[in-house]
């Protein structure tokens, strides 16, 4: 089954690989949630064991990423096609100090998706310049991902600045997500919404646009 090799091809680093099977999978009509999560998400979970146990290391981590963001990069048109008209406008981002984006990556496609006008702005990202993109874009929601446990003062921070209004978009909500964040703590920080994946980010967006 094309799945699993798939999922064996990341855990074996093989990018063209990668991007050869999910072609074929596409092709073959296979669901695209079950390339994503049965092939390619569950393989990096067994990339982080392994880097917890010592047995592989960052460069590894690294080249089983690349493969995952080629994989991507082919599901994108699938995730992202949509001829509504916006239902809002997001601001997207990985905390200053964190450098992972594949989580964001697909929060920002799935966001799209469904409607929303996505603004990513990439990885580490300071705290004022999630304050300026919102005034910039009129944002309804900045979104921000972090998924080192240093990484959540840093969103506390970006919480804070946003909720303080700077940029004079007063009407700005925040939204929060990745594996060390969790409800209690995203209510602590005083973020508005807190996502536990891509598609319980897409809902509590669209629930934070309709309040
Ligand atoms: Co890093 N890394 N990493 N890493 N890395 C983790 C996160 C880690 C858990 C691995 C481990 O030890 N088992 C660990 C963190 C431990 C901790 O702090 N608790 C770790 C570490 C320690 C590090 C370094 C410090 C290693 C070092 O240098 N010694 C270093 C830090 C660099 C930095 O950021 N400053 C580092 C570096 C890297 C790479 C660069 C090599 C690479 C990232 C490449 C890239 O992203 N382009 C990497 C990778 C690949 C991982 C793992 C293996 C995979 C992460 C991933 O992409 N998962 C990861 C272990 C793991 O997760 N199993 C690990 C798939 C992705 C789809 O899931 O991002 O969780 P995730 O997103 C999900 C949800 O969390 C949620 O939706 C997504 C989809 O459903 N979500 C949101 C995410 N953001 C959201 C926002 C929302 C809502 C939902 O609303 C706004």
């Amino acid at each position: 089954m094309a799945t699993e090799e798939i999922y064996q091809a990341v855990l074996a680093y093989d990018e063209d690989l990668v991007v050869e099977l999910v072609t074929e999978e596409i092709n073959a009509g296979v669901d695209v949630g079950t390339i994503l999560n049965d092939g390619m998400i569950a393989a990096l979970d067994v990339i982080g064991r392994e880097f917890s146990e010592g047995t592989i290391f960052v460069p590894e981590m690294l080249m089983a990423a690349e493969a995952v963001q080629a994989g991507l990069a082919i599901l994108r048109p699938r995730l992202v096609d949509t001829g509504a008209k916006p239902v809002g406008t997001v601001v997207l981002g990985t905390v200053r100090g964190d450098l992972h984006d594949i989580g964001k990556n697909l929060v920002g496609m799935m966001l799209e998706g469904a409607g929303f006008r996505v603004v990513d702005l990439g990885i580490d990202v300071n705290p004022e310049d999630f304050v300026g993109a919102a005034a910039e874009h009129d944002a309804d929601i900045v979104a921000l991902s972090g998924l080192l446990t240093t990484s959540m003062p840093e969103m506390e921070k970006a919480v804070a600045a946003v909720a303080a209004g700077g940029g004079g978009s007063s009407k700005v909500r925040t939204m929060v997500g990745g594996p060390p964040i969790n409800e209690e703590f995203a209510e602590k920080i005083g973020a508005d919404g807190y996502g536990v994946d891509a598609p319980t980010a897409v809902e509590r967006a669209r629930e934070l646009v309709r309040t």
